[in-house]
């Protein structure tokens, strides 16, 4: 199902994204992902860096219109998978509503902020059939306070140590069969080695598991788990962003853990400088 994998792409963000469209491309049903089993609740402050992604005309008002989540990496810049900007999950023809819902906990509620996403641009180098490289970068049309960033965790972070505690944030489905959260939850869980998600996700029946770019995270028993719901939304240890909800078979299965965008090669590919917390692509 999932094929082999991609070289990873070393293309400056400006560059990059003057070079594309940049359309908020389109997508399918809801069948886009959600989070976190075996989690608990919380509130947005917190972590005012988790924001919804929505789309109202797409996914309906009921839920403030969430389909996936991202992270404030700067104040006008929000990470997110690049699969939840795929025609599949956005329909065709695109959305012209998609925004970025911060600070509101419950999204059956009107509080916080949505602020209109400006621009996307896609990770050129993400593959959709082994799911590398899956970020995408969102450029509001509004700041968020400085005090919503989160800073990210570059290459040799101690953070990224196997056995680190990391938590995992979002509004996805909490069982695993489709019951979608409407209060933000967390879940605890812990950097797991390359080797296990390596064991788990060896070939293209269930994916395949690449270490430069990805990230293997969750509890090797099982239960803790980002789902459905929760895709693109923040994996962070030691109060750095290290992953992106991507990717696993299922949610909470013991042999199956989640795997995560890696963000420190997800810094290589914009050429995050490490010393400011907006992308060149800014400067
Ligand atoms: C998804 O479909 C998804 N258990 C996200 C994370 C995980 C599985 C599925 C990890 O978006």
């Amino acid at each position: 199902m999932r094929r082999p994998l991609v070289r990873a792409l070393t293309r400056p963000l400006a560059l990059a994204a003057a070079a594309m469209a940049i359309p908020l491309v389109s997508a399918s049903p809801a069948a886009s992902d959600g989070v976190v089993v075996g989690g608990f609740p919380v509130d947005v402050s917190v972590s005012p860096w988790t924001v919804a992604l929505s789309s109202r005309d797409r996914f309906g008002g009921m839920r403030s219109g969430q389909f996936c989540g991202g992270v404030v990496v700067g104040p006008a810049t929000v990470l997110t998978a690049a699969h939840c900007m795929a025609k599949e999950v956005l329909g065709s023809p695109r959305v012209t509503d998609l925004t970025v819902v911060a600070g509101r906990t419950d999204l059956y509620s009107d509080v916080g902020r949505e602020i209109p996403v400006g621009e996307v641009w896609v990770n050129p180098a993400y593959d959709s059939s082994s799911n590398s490289g899956d970020f995408a970068v969102l450029k509001l049309t509004e700041a968020l306070p400085q005090s919503s960033v989160i800073g990210m965790a570059a290459a040799g972070d101690p953070a990224y140590t196997p056995g680190t505690e990391a938590t995992v944030y979002g509004w996805g489905d909490t069982t695993g069969i489709g019951s979608y959260a409407h209060t933000l939850r967390a879940a605890r869980l812990h950097v797991l080695p390359d080797s296990h998600c390596e064991a788990a996700y060896p070939g293209p029946a269930e994916g395949t598991y690449e270490a430069e770019t990805m990230v293997c995270a969750g509890e090797v028993r099982g239960g803790r788990d980002a789902c459905q719901g929760d895709s693109g939304g923040p994996l962070v240890a030691q109060g750095r962003l290290i992953g992106l909800v991507s990717w696993g078979s299922g949610c909470g299965r013991p042999t199956s853990p989640g795997v995560y965008t890696r963000v420190s090669d997800l810094m290589r590919v914009l050429r995050w400088d490490t010393g400011s917390r907006e992308s060149n692509e800014t400067a």
